[in-house]
C-alpha cells in the first residue's frame, strides 16, 4: 500500500515540474521519493503517514533553533495580526539591518531581499558596477544560488543532477564566470594574473557546503584576501549557509578574514524568505536610491520575515556555539568509527553545526574528490537511515545540519540506526 507522501508525489508531479519547487527535494540523487511534511518541532518532521524523523536537513539550514521555535513562532503570529506587507519601510527592518551590521563588523550597510539567489546576484551586480569591471571568479563546487552568472558549474542542485551550466544559461553570460577549484589558490593567482585588471570579484563560500562539506584549507581564503585586494577586485563572502551558523559571527568572524561585501540567507530569515547583502558603506552606498546599481523587490524587509529574522537572532546572540560544535563533532567522529566499521571507506567532515560522510578513504578538499566518493554507498545510507527515522540531505552534494535543540537522544537515535546500516 503506497503512503499518502507516495499518493501527493504522484499529484504533485502532474502539476509541478519534478512534484518539487526546488530540485533537490525531489531526492533523484539517492533513489526515492520525498516525503510530504506535514509538519516540524524542535528537532523532529512528522511526514503525511505520522512517521517521525530526527531532522538533520533543518530547512536545508534556517532551523538551527528548531522547527516552531516558540519566540519565533509567536513574533510571527504576532506581526500577522498587523498586516502581511506593507511596500513601505517598517521599524523592524531598521532593527534587523543593525542587529547584522553589530555582528558581522565588515557589514556597516545591509540591504534584505527574499532569498540567497536574490542576495547573490545583488552582491554581483553590485561589484560590477562598483568597479566597472565584468569577470567573476568562482569556484567549482561552490553554488550561490541560480541566478545566471553563477550556473557555470553550481555544486548544488545542479551538480546533483551533474548538469555544467543549464539549458537557458547564455553563453555570453557564463563567459564572464571565471572558474577555479576550490582551495586552489595558485589557480586564482594565475587567474589574476591574465585577467586580473578585469575581474570584478572573487564570490566564495568560506567554508563550503554545497558539495558536501569541504573546508577551507590553510591560508586559502587569507590568500583570496590578498589577492583581490591587490588588484582592486572585491571579495565577496557567500555566509547564506555560514552565516548566524559557524559563529554568530559568521565564518568571517570565526576566521578573522574581512571581505568587501557579504551574502546571507537562511538563518537571517528565521524559516521565512529572507536574504540580504551587505558589506563596507562606501561599496553599499552605490546601491539604488543612494546610489545607481538598480536592484528592487516587492517583498524585501516584509514585516513577517523581519519578526522572524529578530526573535532568530535575538536568541540566537545568548546560545552556546561552542557547546553546540563540541555536539556535532562528538556526534560525527562517532558515526564515522560506527560505519568504519562496517569495513567501508568514509570519512565524516564537520565544523561548527555542519557534517558530511564521505565514503571515501582519499583526501577530499575540492568538487572533484568528492565527485570519486562512492555515491552508491551514500545511497544505502540514505535509504536505510531514512527507513529508521533519520531524516539526512537526499544527496551527497549537501551538508548535515544540526539545531541548539537536538538532544543526546536524537544523537543516539540517529547513532543506533547507523550501527544497523548494512552495506
Ligand atoms: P536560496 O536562493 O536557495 O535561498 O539561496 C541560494 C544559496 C546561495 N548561497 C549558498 C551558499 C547556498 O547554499 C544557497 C542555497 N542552498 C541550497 C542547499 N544547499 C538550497 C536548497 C535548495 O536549492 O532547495
Amino acid at each position: 500500500m503506497s503512503s499518502r507522501s507516495e499518493e501527493l508525489f504522484a499529484k504533485a508531479c502532474e502539476l509541478i515540474p519534478g512534484g518539487v519547487n526546488s530540485p533537490v527535494r525531489a531526492c533523484h540523487n539517492v533513489r526515492s521519493t520525498p516525503l510530504f511534511i506535514a509538519r516540524g518541532q524542535g528537532a523532529h518532521l512528522f511526514d503525511l503517514d505520522g512517521n517521525e524523523y530526527v531532522d538533520f536537513v533543518l530547512s536545508w539550514g534556517p532551523m538551527i533553533l528548531g522547527h516552531a521555535d516558540p519566540e519565533v513562532t509567536r513574533a510571527v503570529a504576532e506581526a500577522a495580526t498587523r498586516g502581511t506587507s506593507y511596500g513601505a519601510p517598517c521599524e523592524d527592518e531598521v532593527t534587523l539591518a543593525r542587529m547584522v551590521t553589530q555582528a558581522l563588523p565588515s557589514v556597516e550597510m545591509v540591504r534584505m531581499v527574499n532569498s540567497g539567489t536574490e542576495a547573490t546576484m545583488s552582491a554581483l551586480r553590485l561589484a560590477r558596477g562598483y568597479t566597472g569591471r565584468n569577470k567573476l571568479v568562482k569556484f567549482v563546487g561552490c553554488y550561490h544560488g541560480h541566478a545566471d552568472a553563477f550556473l557555470a558549474a553550481a555544486g548544488s542542485g545542479v551538480a546533483t543532477f551533474s548538469i555544467p551550466g543549464t539549458p537557458g544559461v547564455p553563453q555570453s553570460v557564463v563567459a564572464d564566470t571565471l572558474l577555479a577549484p576550490y582551495n586552489d589558490l595558485a589557480a586564482v593567482e594565475e587567474l589574476f594574473k591574465t585577467r586580473g585588471e578585469d575581474i570584478a570579484a572573487v564570490i566564495v563560500e568560506p567554508v563550503a557546503a554545497n558539495m558536501g562539506l569541504v573546508l577551507p584549507a590553510e591560508g586559502f581564503l587569507q590568500g583570496l584576501r590578498d589577492l583581490t585586494s591587490k588588484y582592486g577586485a572585491l571579495l565577496i563572502f557567500d555566509e547564506v549557509i555560514t552565516g548566524f551558523r559557524l559563529a554568530y559571527s559568521g565564518a568571517q568572524g570565526r576566521f578573522g578574514i574581512t571581505p568587501d561585501l557579504t551574502t546571507f540567507g537562511k538563518i537571517i530569515g528565521g524559516g521565512l524568505p529572507v536574504g540580504a547583502f551587505g558589506g563596507k558603506a562606501e561599496i553599499m552606498r552605490h546601491v539604488a536610491p543612494r546610489g545607481e546599481v538598480y536592484q528592487a523587490g516587492t517583498l524585501s524587509g516584509n514585516p513577517l520575515a523581519m519578526a522572524a529574522g529578530l526573535a532568530t537572532l535575538n536568541k540566537l546572540q545568548g546560545m552556546d556555539y561552542a557547546g553546540l560544535e563540541e555536539k556535532t563533532h562528538a556526534f560525527a567522529g562517532e558515526l564515522e568509527a560506527i560505519l568504519r566499521s562496517k569495513g567501508v571507506p568514509v570519512q565524516v567532515h564537520t565544523i561548527a553545526s555542519m557534517f558530511t560522510p564521505y565514503f571515501s578513504a582519499d583526501p577530499v578538499e575540492s568538487f572533484s574528490d568528492v565527485q570519486k566518493c562512492d555515491q552508491e554507498l551514500f545511497t544505502t545510507f540514505y535509504k536505510q537511515m531514512r527507513e529508521q527515522g533519520i531524516y539526512l540531505a537526499p544527496s551527497a552534494f549537501e551538508t548535515g545540519m544540526v539545531s541548539f535543540v537536538h538532544t543526546d537522544e536524537d544523537f543516539a537515535r540517529a547513532l543506533d540506526a547507523a550501527r544497523r546500516v548494512t552495506f
